[in-house]
């Protein structure tokens, strides 16, 4: 049919959430604290003082939601495990009733045939190691690969793959020098090391799993975005390509090449020093991986800052790493999170990942979009918009795989409305509306839609 992109035989459709996100049961069966438990209940730092207490209780009702999970036909579930559930100290002692609750999670997946895809870190750092530094300190990377090990050991033969991080820019970057995340730092040279820690930590985690659990793919999730020059000026050139260093390169380099991107790194070493990287640190971090995790929501355009306009110009997250500013249209469709809508962003950024890093398999381990949601009088919740973004962005992952890209899978964020970390409950990202009063699911038409999206393999652009 001419309007069906249908998608190659094998492609895995899923959905995605995070631990502290949906988990709730902060305190349940012996479950230590991690660095959000104690961000969030710092006055002044998530909207309206929302925690991850209770957030979607899915701790007591993961069947339930299993059964849900199934009856979209989900073919791969992609969930984080709690540190500090696990250890509640960060190392030493097992929390084996923390460990059994995703023994259980993996056998009620198994049981209705999906396949289970773990992440080992989603932010939720155990607070003890915090307290002796957290990603600062050195040793925080070989706690993780042990930790990567308990893991690996009690369910590795069970996976189909693991993920060792999440969007480690953001746990460094925003945790350590914005400070809009936990642990709330707020210092670029901390940022820095912070990520090379969690680089490190990567790298370990993969020897460690590669010794324990053979049958189970490896990799790591990052959050990319490759920058649209606001025009062809040498200046609006020189700091998109920035941008795509601070946020990209100095991911990617190190992981795919074993080594930071040059004229950065001079910049950062000027900062803090290069002590902190160690002579086999990049041969650790360039383990051998089995694919690439890629999530992608936004991408911007981006222009040199110019004083005159200062004052005026739309800064992002992104404007504190370097002298840019975003200037995309205020036409431009955005999500609730003021994310810009650009489907052809994925396809450039799968198709630019290929061409630099060469043929690696990827999965869009994270893609979907924020809008306000309610229930209406019929119960329904007509999210039309979601719809419409998920369908653009999957046809242009088709694109991508007809340009050549090795994408194996697709991920949609999220499965539920959850604890959007500083924005509290205020975003709604998920395909089932969480009433959270009562903790009633709701499918959202985007759910339905996605469910006959996988049913077919393919979308109807009709
Ligand atoms: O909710 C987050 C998720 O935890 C990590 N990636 C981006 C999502 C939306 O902000």
């Amino acid at each position: 049919m001419a309007n069906q992109l249908v998608f190659p035989d094998g492609f895995k459709w899923g959905a995605a959430t995070a631990s502290y996100q949906i988990e709730g049961a902060a305190h349940a069966d012996g479950k230590g604290l991690s660095i959000w438990d104690t961000f969030s209940h710092t006055p002044g730092k998530t909207l309206h003082g929302d925690t991850g207490d209770v957030a979607c209780d899915h701790y007591h009702r993961f069947e339930s939601d299993v059964r849900i999970m199934a009856d979209l036909g989900l073919q791969t579930y992609r969930f984080s495990i709690s540190w500090p559930r696990v250890l509640p100290d960060g190392v030493g002692k097992v929390n084996e009733a923390g460990l059994d609750f995703y023994r259980r999670l993996v056998d009620e997946l198994l049981a209705n045939d999906i396949n289970p895809a773990v992440t080992l870190y989603h932010w939720d750092l155990p607070q003890v190691l915090e307290d002796q530094g957290g990603w600062l300190n050195r040793e925080t990377s070989s706690h993780f690969a042990e930790y990567a090990r308990v893991v690996g050991e009690a369910l590795g033969d069970r996976l189909e793959s693991i993920i060792t991080l999440n969007e480690p820019w953001v746990s460094s970057f925003i945790g350590y020098t914005t400070g809009h995340h936990a642990p709330g730092k707020q210092d670029l040279g901390d940022g820095v090391i912070a990520a090379h820690h969690l680089l490190l930590g990567h790298g370990l985690a993969v020897e460690s799993l590669r010794s324990t659990t053979n049958s189970c793919d490896l990799g790591i999730t990052v959050n990319l975005s490759v920058a649209v020059p606001a025009s062809t000026s040498e200046l609006d050139v020189k700091v998109a390509s920035r941008h795509d260093d601070q946020l990209d390169r100095w991911f990617l380099d190190p992981i795919l090449k074993g080594s930071y991107p040059e004229s950065l790194l001079e910049e950062y070493v000027g900062i803090v020093g290069d002590d902190f990287i160690h002579a086999d640190d990049m041969a650790t971090i360039s383990a051998d991986i089995d694919f690439l995790g890629v999530n992608y929501y936004t991408r911007n355009i981006l222009a040199a800052r110019d004083e005159a306009h200062e004052p005026w110009t739309r800064k992002t997250t992104l404007s504190e790493f370097g002298d840019f500013n975003d200037v995309t249209p205020h036409e431009t469709p955005r999500t609730t999170k003021d994310w810009p809508i650009d489907p052809d962003g994925l396809h450039d950024l799968l198709v630019w990942i290929t061409e630099s890093y060469g043929k690696i398999p990827l999965y869009v381990t994270e893609n979907g979009a924020a809008f306000i949601d309610y229930v209406d009088q019929s119960g329904a919740v007509h999210d039309s918009q979601r719809v419409d973004y998920l369908r653009d962005h999957f046809a242009a992952a088709h694109r991508a795989l007809a340009s050549g890209v090795d994408l194996r899978g697709y991920f949609v964020w999220s499965l539920f409305d959850n604890f959007e970390w500083a924005d509290g409950y205020s975003q709604r990202f998920g395909l089932v509306f969480i009433d959270y009063h009562t903790q009633e699911r709701i499918l959202k038409d985007s759910a339905r839609w996605y469910k006959s999206v996988i049913s077919a393999n393919g979308v109807d652009l009709a």
